[in-house]
């Protein structure tokens, strides 16, 4: 299309609360639409690696309708499988989301979107795939990345189907093809040039 930005529609936050506390989901979370603002007690959202999420998934979580307001810090953590529904991310601070959990995983970003990542959107830590359907993303460096230097490695798994983006800054998915990684990349939209040499 000629479009020049994206054709995504950010959602009006219907409320706003402070997060001073990581927010612990057992089972499916519905904010919503809420904004959640990330306290100082959870990180500065610059890059370092010592930061807390926000929200903290237990493996068969789900997360839905949620905003996650500026500093970002680490935004999501899955410590299993989990589903992503409409998540939306409007400071990215060191990364968006974290998927843990072992081999035979099943992660799922479907729906929303996140902008203004210093570097990464989504950092595939665990095993098992990481799907990311009808998601945008504008204003950041990699989409995905397959963690190289994790305590445990695994084969990963990523599919991006159905992503809109504004050009990466370096590049849509990063892999360790020397673990075995695969990506599969299906209806990807990239606007405007990416600025690199
Ligand atoms: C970097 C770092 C990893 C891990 C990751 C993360 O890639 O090298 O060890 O911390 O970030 O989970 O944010
Ligand atoms: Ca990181
Ligand atoms: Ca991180």
């Amino acid at each position: 299309p000629a479009a020049d930005t994206l054709a995504v529609e950010w959602p009006q936050a219907t409320d706003e609360v402070v997060v001073n506390e990581t927010i612990e989901v057992d089972g499916s979370f519905d904010g919503g639409n809420v904004r959640y603002v990330p306290g100082p007690e959870l990180g500065d959202g610059g890059q370092g690696e010592d930061q807390l999420p926000v929200f903290e998934l237990s493996g068969g979580g789900s997360l839905n309708n949620v905003i996650i307001g500026s500093p970002g810090v680490d935004g999501v953590h899955c410590q299993g499988s989990c589903t992503l529904n409409n998540v939306w991310w409007e400071d990215i601070g060191e990364d968006a989301a974290t998927f843990r959990g072992g081999d035979g995983s099943q992660f799922l970003v479907s729906g929303g979107a996140a902008r203004a990542s210093d570097d990464k959107v989504f950092q595939h830590n665990g095993g098992g795939t990481l799907t990311v359907r009808n998601f945008a993303a504008e204003d950041f460096s990699t989409l995905v990345r397959s963690c190289g230097n994790c305590s445990s490695q695994y084969e990963r798994t990523i599919v991006l189907d159905g992503v809109e983006v504004t050009a990466p800054a370096s590049r849509l998915v990063g892999i360790n093809e020397n673990y075995g990684d695969s990506a599969t990349l299906r209806n990807i939209t990239i606007i405007g040039d990416d600025d690199r040499d």
